[in-house]
């Protein structure tokens, strides 16, 4: 584990790259040490921060949990980030893809919590028991780094690239449908671009919610009444380029679109 004069300068490092949108070259290149708990740890400074500066917390994003993703990304390994009150984008607004550096889309199915749930021990079963609602969404990220060029404990510590999020349409509650079976058709700009299922995510996306709220129980936190949680995507990102539109359409779950301009 490094040092706090380290993990305070990476903080910064990230945060000028957020301030300025412009990409930076791995925490890795500069501190070769920097292990996945670091990364947490840079990852909880800044979220120290930000409460301080205002904004809250509303919810949890999973990263990694698909195949597709990880072959992607080239990380093989699940992991979480935080999602902040500045997030929500609503689906009806055009996005000025110039407030980030090179965002992508993904398409996610979204748990709205009813109950707080922390691990040890959580399953599918409680996860499912705790959800007031799912949903589906649009997961816009921004990594920090060059060409989404990162190792796990760098996209940890850059919050999973975590930027903005659209929520679909439709609020189902988790019993009414079997979530690993729910399809889902990409579109960008009226063409299909990739087609995935629930389960895609760990098998059913409720398990990457489980390992989140077993996660977040090993460090004394958890999922919080109210959060809403990112399951993680379940095809690779698409680029959210100025005048493109990416759909996501959800058996059961409704459309969920975002417009770049
Ligand atoms: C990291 C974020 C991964 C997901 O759903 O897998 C993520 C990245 O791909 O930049 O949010
Ligand atoms: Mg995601």
């Amino acid at each position: 584990m490094s040092n706090a004069a380290v993990i305070t300068e990476c903080a910064d490092i990230i945060e000028s790259a957020v301030r300025n949108r412009i990409a930076i070259g791995r925490l890795t290149e500069q501190f070769p040490d920097l292990t996945l708990d670091d990364g947490y740890a840079i990852q909880d400074v800044i979220t120290g921060r930000r409460l301080a500066r205002g904004e809250r917390l509303i919810g949890a994003k999973l990263g990694l949990t698909s195949r597709a993703k990880q072959l992607q990304m080239n990380v093989a390994e699940p992991m979480y980030g935080r999602l902040f009150s500045a997030g929500p984008h609503p689906s009806n607004e055009p996005f000025v893809v110039s407030s980030l550096i090179h965002p992508r889309v993904e398409p996610e199915i979204v748990f709205v919590m009813k109950e707080h749930l922390a691990g040890p021990g959580v399953t599918v079963g409680d996860v499912i028991a705790a959800t007031k609602y799912v949903c589906c969404g649009l997961e816009i990220i921004d990594s920090r780094y060059d060409n989404f060029s990162f190792t796990a404990a760098d996209v940890v510590a850059d919050n999973t690239s975590e930027a903005k999020i659209v929520m679909g349409p439709i609020m189902i509650t988790p019993t009414d449908v079997d979530l690993a079976l729910v399809g889902l058709l990409l579109e960008v700009d009226g063409e299909q671009v990739a087609t995935a299922s629930g389960a895609a995510t760990m098998g059913h996306p409720a398990e990457a919610v489980a390992m989140l709220a077993n996660w977040l129980g090993t460090r004394g936190q958890a999922i919080e009444a109210g959060w809403c949680v990112y399951s993680g995507g379940l095809t690779a990102a698409v680029p959210l380029a100025a005048g493109s539109h990416v759909a996501a359409t959800f058996g059961h779950l409704g459309t969920v679109t975002v417009r770049g301009i």
